[in-house]
C-alpha cells in the first residue's frame, strides 16, 4: 500500500506501533519495521542512556527505517533529543507536551519530525515550525492522554493542515485502518494491539490482562493532576480515584503512581501496577507476531474499503 506516509519514510505499510514506555523496547521495534511497518522505540522516563542502548539494539537487529518516541515530560527529554542526532536516528515522535525547541536542530540532521498532537491548535503550530507530518491522537487510547476522540480530532486536524496525518487512538483491527483513512489520515499507530505481540518483552500477567479486557474495563485516572491517565481498572485505580475523588493533593497522588507502570510491565504486579492500554483492549482476543499483526490489520482495511465501495457507492 502507498500513502503520502509510506512514500515520506520508505516503509511498506502505512502502520506504526506507539512509542509505549516500558513496553516499546529494541526487540518490538525491530519486529514491526523488519515486518515493513515502523517500529518506535519508547523513552517514557528511562535516562538517556538507557534509551540509546535501545537504538543501538534496534540497529543491530534490523536495517529497515525505525523512530524514537520522546516522551517530553522526561527529565532527561534535551539528551535524547541530542542522542537521536548522535545516533543517526531518521524519524522521531514526540508525546505529552511541545518539542518545537528542538525543531532546528532535528532538521538540520535530516531527521523526520512527527509529534503527537491531541488538539488543532498544536497540529497548526507543530507545521508552521516544520514537523513532516503529524500523529494525531485521541482520547481512546492507553497512557496519558488529551480531550478529544479519534473520531473527531483526525478529521479536524487533517483539515486544518497540509501535512500527512496518522491517526491514533483505539485503532485495534482492520476496520479500524479503513476508517482512519476515511476520515483524512495517511497512516495510523497502534499501541494496545502491539501488547500482545510474541516480541514484546512484558510480563504475561499484563498480556493476559489485556487478552481478558472488556470494552468498558479501562479508567482515566490523573484527570485533577492535569496529566490524565488511561489504564485498565484494578485495585489501584479503585484506590487512585477515590483518593482523587476525595481531593488528595498532587504528591499524595504522585506518591502512589510512582513506579506503578513498572511494576505491571517488569514484575507482572496487576493489582497495584499500572495498567496502560487503550478503549481497543475489549477487541482483542489473541497473541500474534507483528508480522501477523500488520498483515492481517492490512488485508482486513483493503477487504473492508473494497467491500464497502462496492456496497454503498453503486450508482
Ligand atoms: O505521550 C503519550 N502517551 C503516553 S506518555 C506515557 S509515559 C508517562 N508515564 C507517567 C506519567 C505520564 C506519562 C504514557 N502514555 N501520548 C501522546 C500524547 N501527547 N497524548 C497527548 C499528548 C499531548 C497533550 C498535550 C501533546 C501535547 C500537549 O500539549 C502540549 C502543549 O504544550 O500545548
Amino acid at each position: 500500500m502507498k500513502t503520502a506516509i509510506t512514500e515520506l519514510l520508505n516503509i511498506q505499510y502505512p502502520i506504526f506501533q506507539g512509542g509505549m514506555a516500558w513496553v516499546a523496547e529494541h526487540t518490538l521495534a525491530a519486529a514491526v519495521s523488519n515486518a515493513g511497518g515502523l517500529g518506535i522505540i519508547a523513552s517514557g522516563g528511562a535516562p538517556c542512556d538507557y534509551v540509546r542502548e535501545e537504538v543501538r539494539k534496534t540497529k543491530a537487529l534490523t536495517d529497515k527505517p525505525f523512530g524514537v518516541n520522546i516522551m517530553l515530560m522526561n527529565p532527561e527529554a534535551d539528551a535524547i533529543a541530542h542522542m537521536v542526532i548522535e545516533e543517526g536516528v531518521k524519524v522521531v515522535t514526540t508525546g505529552a507536551g511541545n518539542p518545537e525547541k528542538y525543531f532546528p536542530m532535528w532538521k538540520e540532521a535530516g531527521i523526520k519530525i512527527l509529534p503527537v498532537v491531541a488538539s488543532v491548535g498544536l497540529a497548526r503550530r507543530m507545521e508552521k515550525y516544520g514537523a513532516d507530518a503529524l500523529i494525531a491522537e485521541g482520547c481512546e487510547s492507553g497512557g496519558h492522554i488529551g480531550e478529544m476522540t479519534t473520531m473527531t480530532l483526525v478529521p479536524q486536524v487533517a483539515q486544518a493542515v497540509h501535512v500527512p496525518v496518522v491517526a491514533a487512538g483505539g485503532i485495534g483491527d482492520g476496520h479500524g485502518v479503513a476508517a482512519a483513512f476515511m476520515l483524512g489520515a495517511e497512516g495510523v499507530q497502534v499501541g494496545t494491539r502491539f501488547l500482545l505481540a510474541d516480541e514484546t518483552q512484558i510480563h504475561e500477567n499484563y498480556k493476559e490482562k489485556v487478552l481478558k479486557a472488556k470494552d468498558i474495563d479501562s479508567q482515566v485516572t490523573g484527570r485533577s493532576t492535569g496529566h490524565p491517565i488511561r489504564v485498565l481498572r484494578n485495585p489501584m485505580t479503585r484506590k487512585y480515584l477515590k483518593m482523587e475523588a476525595e481531593g488528595a493533593t498532587l504528591e499524595e497522588l504522585e506518591v502512589m503512581t510512582l513506579g506503578s507502570l513498572r511494576r505491571a510491565v517488569v514484575e507482572g504486579d496487576v493489582k497495584e501496577g499500572s495498567l496502560m492500554a487503550g478503549q481497543v483492549a475489549g477487541l482483542l482476543n489473541k497473541r500474534q507476531t507483528c508480522k501477523e499483526i500488520i498483515e492481517e490489520m492490512m488485508t482486513e482495511a483493503v477487504d473492508v474499503m473494497e467491500e464497502a465501495a462496492g456496497r454503498f457507492c453503486k450508482r
